[in-house]
């Protein structure tokens, strides 16, 4: 998907601003090799292709400020990137330099008094997990790209994953903050102790920010402990209402519950296929529920008597910790990776009602068939958020037909056009129809405030972005 050129895309590739970034980080950190430059250029899915003008790599937030006063003093965009795992075309540069922080990946020393760690906002999600694993702690938010998506990008969407039900999303992880602003001045909310309220609060601030108001270089994160024991259920439901009606039901019987996810029956055959692994069922089932619980005591037995007795459940396979529940969760986790081995997907990450999402999800089939003969629907997700992943394949990448008839269902159902992803350039032009014109003014006046040329992420997150491939009408006509 290419968005119609913003306004700093004309600008070709400078070899003096390639020279002025080579002295600030080094000359091998600065890459204009089209073959070295181009995974910094499309996203994880293929989806959204642009092109960079270069890619440079700080090594610390020092290097970032002078970076940006750099770019600035030459005009042009600068689209930050960690792992380029993001499902909404928000690292995609389009005629932009990207930032990519991957080499601020410093990991600071494990404080167990409070059970936080400082870390580089390059550092992988699973680097840190590995990092603070010999302390019995790990990180609050957990997600399938761990190995590749880096703190300061998931600070950056505000990333949700498999225990939000838990420990909510990435928001909730963060104590401390260190970035740095469009014009290089370097910002830190540093707190001296845990209990500390009052003012505006940077790290809130900068959450789900994607990029466009500052580059995160340092983040304090608050873990949690790495239980000693986990018990999960695949669970095969007769229907999504069953399932929808045991969410509070298992909440209620299981005080350490950890996750409960879902995944259709396309998803599950998809995924069965792809990671040769049997169906885990001997009728497929129209709903599973991944469910998953974890203490410092065994929890299977709890678990097994918290699904006796289940209205709609048809089957279930358990399994403690070790290599059984790897493989369950392989039919919820590889969900992902099975749709991208298939061709390239449109993604559509939402929020529903929890009462609306057998209705919702009853009304994509129909709505998807009409996007054309050869359109796949897979759906899972995060249920017991409400969030679930709408993933359509066989439609042209380009066309964003699909997209909007999804999104308008979701508005129509009460829902949110973004839920864990973020926005992106891919959602931007349906903001304000998903937001109040108050709380878009809001956003537009702390982005000019804080990035007054617009620098940092052009087209992310801009509610009055040109539709992202063509010119028919976007969602308000317009
Ligand atoms: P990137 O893709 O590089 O960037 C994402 C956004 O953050 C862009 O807007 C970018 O400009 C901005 N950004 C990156 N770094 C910084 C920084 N340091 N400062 C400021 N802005 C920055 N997401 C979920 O929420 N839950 C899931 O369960 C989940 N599972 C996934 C599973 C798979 C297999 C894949 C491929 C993706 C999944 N994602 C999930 C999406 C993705 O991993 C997350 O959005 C993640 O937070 C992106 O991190 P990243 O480092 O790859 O960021
Ligand atoms: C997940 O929950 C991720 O597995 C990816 O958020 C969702 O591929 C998707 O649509
Ligand atoms: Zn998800």
């Amino acid at each position: 998907v290419n968005p119609s050129p913003v306004p700093d895309a004309a600008e070709r590739p400078s070899s003096e601003l390639a020279a002025d970034l080579a002295a600030i980080v080094g000359p091998d950190h600065v890459l204009t090799e089209p073959s070295v430059i181009a995974g910094y250029e499309t996203d994880w899915t293929g989806r959204f292709q642009g092109t960079a003008l270069l890619v440079v790599r700080p090594r610390s937030a020092e290097e970032v400020g002078a970076v940006l006063r750099a770019c600035g003093a030459r005009g042009g965009g600068v689209v930050p990137q960690g792992g380029n795992t993001g499902l909404v075309g928000g690292a995609t540069p389009y005629g932009h330099v990207v930032l990519s922080t991957t080499r601020l990946d410093e990991l600071g020393p494990v404080d167990e008094v409070v059970a936080e760690v400082e870390v580089g906002a390059g550092a992988t999600l699973e680097a840190v997990q590995a990092h603070v694993a010999p302390n019995a702690l790990t990180t609050g938010v957990d997600i399938a790209a761990r190995g590749s998506a880096t703190i300061g990008g998931m600070v950056a969407t505000d990333a949700g994953g498999t225990r939000t039900v838990r420990h909510g999303t990435m928001r909730s992880q963060l104590v401390g903050i260190e970035a740095v602003l469009a014009d290089g001045r370097l910002v830190r909310h540093d707190p001296r102790a845990d209990a500390d309220a009052g003012g505006v609060h940077l790290p809130s601030l900068l959450a789900g920010s994607e990029g466009t108001l500052g580059i995160v270089t340092r983040v304090r994160l608050r873990l949690v402990p790495r239980w000693r024991f986990r018990a999960v259920a695949l669970v095969a439901f007769e229907d999504l209402a069953s399932a929808c009606a045991a969410i509070p039901r298992l909440r209620r019987s299981l005080p350490d519950l950890e996750a409960i996810e879902f995944v259709d029956q396309a998803g599950l055959a998809l995924v069965s296929a792809h990671a040769g692994m049997a169906a885990p069922f001997r009728a497929a089932p129209a709903a599973s529920v991944l469910v998953e619980t974890a203490a410092d005591r065994p929890v299977l037995d709890e678990l097994v008597a918290a699904l006796d007795g289940l209205p709609g459940l048809h089957d279930a396979v358990a399994a403690d910790d070790g290599p059984d529940r790897t493989r369950l969760w392989s039919y919820r986790e590889r969900v992902t990776e099975a749709i991208a081995a298939v061709g390239v997907p449109h993604k559509l990450d939402v929020g529903l009602p929890p009462a609306t999402i057998p209705a919702f999800v009853a009304a994509l089939g129909p709505a998807v068939v009409a996007a054309g003969p050869e359109a796949r629907l897979v759906v899972f997700g995060h249920l017991a958020a409400g969030n679930l992943h709408v993933n359509v394949l066989g439609v042209d990448p380009a066309s964003e037909q699909v997209d909007d008839v999804i999104l308008q269902l979701v508005l129509a159902h009460g829902g949110s056009i973004g839920a864990e992803h973020g926005i992106g350039r891919a959602k931007a032009r349906w903001l304000s129809r998903a937001r109040s014109p108050g709380e878009l003014a809001v956003q537009v006046a702390i982005k000019r405030a804080l990035d007054p040329g617009g620098l940092l992420n052009p087209g992310v997150l801009d509610p009055g972005v040109a539709p992202a491939h063509d010119h028919r009408p976007g969602p308000d006509g317009r």
